[in-house]
């Protein structure tokens, strides 16, 4: 198969509400959809990235660069069997993950409808529906954060990540353990503290915690495994995590008990579904995380998290926690028990809305073999 067209778009979609983490802020998702032609099919994908080097080194800058410059006459000249090929293709650029990303899953979306096959039985999925979280940002007050919580238990979501800092981590924790004793709860540092913080992030063991994530640097191994041997809490590594090969350092120094995959992170689902197997066989429990994607990510990342080792629940909440209108006509819902359901139809999935996609697009350039 020979791609005939690319097309990319940077959008402008606002977020029902702001999220906050312990390093940045997000009013709108500004990062690039992907769409690929061939054989009069249509495949789509997208990069997450954001207006900063916030959370990794890219931002919609630099992966509308790469991706222009680089990855799409690069995709454009290739043969492909297999969207397994994307990322040998792709090889020679280093880093650039979720620009490489939001191409690979185009081209998966785009073999699995030639194909008439689902994202989930190419990758391997086992589920019919995902168990699914919600990520809760920083707030200003405890009061308000357990209204915001309370909030989305009432819509039915089961398990509550709390994005927490310096300043806003051990009070929040306990309060949200004190007024929910049940609660499947987990907490996210996004990189904020460092091994002089253990004492004092040892006491979050007392709130009967899932997991502790990225508490240190970004691209850190070495410091979360003597980290893990001072806490209770399983650390689970999410930034630092990049590609199969830091799955395994992070494994065989026992540096986490968990791992978050987020396809977009590592570069695409090869590589995601690798990482995935990695941790099976290790013994490692998986759960897909999330970029605030729009209807396109997040149907790549539901067809992620049905394979079996996601034992834990995602970051994958429905598109109406994330956006008021969203640029597919059929949205996740949430189901009562805090899951939801895996496409069946041929690729991802994602009906795009066109008509919106286009309403928010704020940017947009096509590429075709020279
Ligand atoms: O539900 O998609 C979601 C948000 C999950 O907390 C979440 N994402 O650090 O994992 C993270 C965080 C994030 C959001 C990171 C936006 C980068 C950008």
């Amino acid at each position: 198969m020979k791609i005939e067209r690319i097309e990319l778009r940077r959008i402008h979609l606002p977020y029902v509400r702001r999220f906050e983490t312990s390093g940045w802020s997000h009013d709108a998702h500004t990062g690039i959809v992907v769409r690929v032609d061939a054989e009069g099919a249509t495949g789509w994908g997208e990069s997450p990235v954001s207006d900063g080097p916030w959370y990794n080194e890219e931002t919609h800058h630099t992966a509308w660069a790469i991706l222009g410059e680089f990855l799409a006459p690069m995709l454009l000249a290739a043969d492909l069997e297999h969207p397994r090929q994307v990322r040998e293709i792709f090889a020679r650029v280093r880093g650039n993950r979720m620009a490489k990303a939001g191409l690979e899953f185009a081209v998966w979306d785009l073999y699995g409808r030639m194909q008439g096959r689902s994202l989930k039985e190419l990758l391997g999925g086992t589920r019919d529906r995902i168990q699914v979280g919600v990520s809760v940002p920083i707030h200003r007050s405890i009061p308000e954060l357990l209204e915001t919580v309370e909030g989305y238990l009432a819509q039915g979501y089961r398990r509550v990540k709390l994005k927490i800092k310096p300043g806003w981590d051990v009070e929040p924790t306990r309060a949200v353990r004190e007024r929910w004793p049940e609660l499947m709860l987990q907490v996210d540092g996004n990189s904020i503290y460092t091994l002089e913080h253990a004492e004092h992030l040892r006491r979050l063991d007392a709130f009967d915690l899932l997991l502790i994530e990225q508490p240190l640097e970004h691209d850190d191994i070495f410091d979360h495994a003597k980290l893990a041997r001072t806490l209770q809490t399983p650390i689970c590594l999410d930034e630092s995590i990049v590609s199969p090969s830091h799955a395994r350092w992070a494994i065989e120094l026992q540096a986490c008990g968990v791992i978050n995959i987020k396809p977009s992170r590592v570069g695409g689902l090869a590589d995601a579904v690798e990482i995935h197997d990695r941790a099976q066989e290790a013994g490692l429990p998986v759960w897909c995380g999330g970029m605030l994607e729009t209807g396109i990510g997040r149907a790549i990342n539901v067809a992620l998290a049905s394979l079996p080792n996601f034992s834990l629940p995602g970051d994958v909440s429905a598109n109406d926690r994330y956006f008021h209108r969203d640029i597919v006509v059929n949205p996740f819902t949430l189901n009562p028990d805090s899951t939801l359901a895996v496409p069946t139809a041929p690729g991802s999935g994602a009906q795009v809305d066109e008509e919106y996609l286009d309403a928010v697009t704020v940017a947009r350039a096509e590429f075709r073999p020279s």
